[in-house]
């Protein structure tokens, strides 16, 4: 058990973060960076780049990964190669780029209710939202957890909608033994360093589409194929070598990170279990998970609400978030653009107002997550 020093300071001198990333494979890292000095190419599809693609798209079992900068460049490009304008349905409940990078190219985000339970898209409220201004569909995989793959395909066959995936929480995870990666028209993966899995900065599109693919390509490099020949409109979104570098040495360690997370997952759900109020999201164990999420949802039944348990939280250093509140429905521009999107998103609006998340990671140990535990025991139990 850490003890407090004295009656001031927190418990933590250094904060514990949500999001700490994951550093392992510093000398594969080192030694990948020196041979990339020593060939002096630093960027535009360079051979680590091309490396990394191939690493991704073999586990991932996709005919193509195309890196990126980021998973919001790669969500916008996505979103461009599959024509997608006028109306796109995603939920609320997810991280502001999913939202972003509609409205940033002029597509209009129409956010549908979640599952309470799932947290994931409520596949009868896409339905809802359906217009004939429509264009397409993205359903997230919140917290690693499958969106529902099965429902939003049919839904998209129905309606000839094309279907894509914000895949940033879950690289790693399986559906029914198959990766995710492999569904919809295309997947996005985000590889931010907060990602229990990172480049750095980076993300990717992985799809089985050859068209698409090789469109998104072209739009990651402002359209060139090849010297002197712009052949499409396009951007920069190119991954760095160095950032490639950084991913090939953590692919190394995917499995042992997981392996840690699930080790705190369990430690923290096991020391939460009983306490009324205090439910801790669970992870699917006949799937293959990442647990890099550890989410808890603070009921009625708790003495604390969530906002108090996570200024108690704060007040040890213990940086606990409140992902994703208060909905992108509620922030800029959505909140003056569609003032009446609460209306339509109950589930939305009281899974935001109940779930923070913890940290978790290599870089926390099981004792930081018995005092953790404990405090919350204390605070969501006080009478
Ligand atoms: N779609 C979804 C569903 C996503 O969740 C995200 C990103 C995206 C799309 C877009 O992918 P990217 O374009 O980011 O590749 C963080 C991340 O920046 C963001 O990548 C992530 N989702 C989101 C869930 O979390 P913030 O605004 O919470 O970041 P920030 O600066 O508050 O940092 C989070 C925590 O991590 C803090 O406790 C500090 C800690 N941290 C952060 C960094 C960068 C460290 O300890 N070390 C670090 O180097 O968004």
């Amino acid at each position: 058990m850490v003890e407090r020093p004295d009656n001031t300071s927190p418990a933590f001198s250094t904060p514990l973060h949500v999001g700490r990333p994951n550093t392992a494979g510093r000398e594969t890292f080192l030694r990948l960076a020196g041979e990339m000095f020593d060939r002096g190419w630093l960027s535009n599809d360079g051979p680590l780049v091309r490396e990394f693609e191939k690493r991704v798209a073999e586990y991932l079992g996709v005919r193509h990964c195309v890196a990126i900068c980021n998973g919001t460049i790669a969500l916008e490009i996505a979103i461009r190669a599959l024509g997608m304008k006028g109306e796109v349905i995603i939920p609320s409940y997810t991280f502001i780029a999913t939202a972003h990078a509609l409205h940033w190219q002029h597509i209009t985000p129409v956010f549908a209710d979640i599952d309470p339970v799932t947290h994931n898209l409520d596949p009868a409220a896409v339905r809802r939202m359906i217009t004939p201004r429509t264009t397409g569909i993205i359903g997230v995989h919140l917290w690693g957890r499958a969106a529902p793959v099965t429902d939003l395909e049919a839904l998209a066959n129905e309606y000839q909608l094309p279907l894509l995936f914000d895949a940033a929480h879950a690289f790693g995870c399986a559906l029914n033994q198959k990766m995710i990666g492999g569904f919809g028209r295309a997947e996005v993966l985000s590889f931010h360093a907060t990602k229990f899995f990172n480049t750095f900065e980076g993300g990717a599109i992985v799809t089985n589409d050859d068209q698409l693919a090789e469109k998104a390509r072209l739009m990651r490099n402002f359209g060139f194929a090849g010297l002197d020949n712009v052949v499409h409109p396009g951007t920069n979104g190119k991954m760095a070598e160095v950032c490639a570098a950084m991913g090939l040495a953590n692919f190394d360690y995917v499995d042992s990170f997981i392996e840690t997370n699930r080790r705190n997952y369990y430690a923290y759900r096991d020391a939460l279990t009983s306490l009324p109020g205090i439910t801790v999201l669970g992870y699917d164990e006949t799937q293959r998970n990442n647990f890099q999420y550890v989410v808890i949802e603070v009921g009625p039944e708790s003495a604390a609400n969530r906002d108090e348990i996570v200024a108690a939280l704060n007040a040890e250093n213990v940086l606990a978030r409140k992902y994703f509140w208060p909905g992108c429905h509620r922030m800029e521009p959505y909140r003056v653009l569609f003032p009446h999107a609460s209306l339509l998103l109950p589930n939305t609006t009281a899974v935001a107002e109940r779930v923070a998340v913890l940290p978790t990671g290599t870089t926390i140990s099981l004792e930081q997550i018995d005092f953790v535990t404990r405090l919350i025991r204390r605070v969501a139990a006080a009478a």
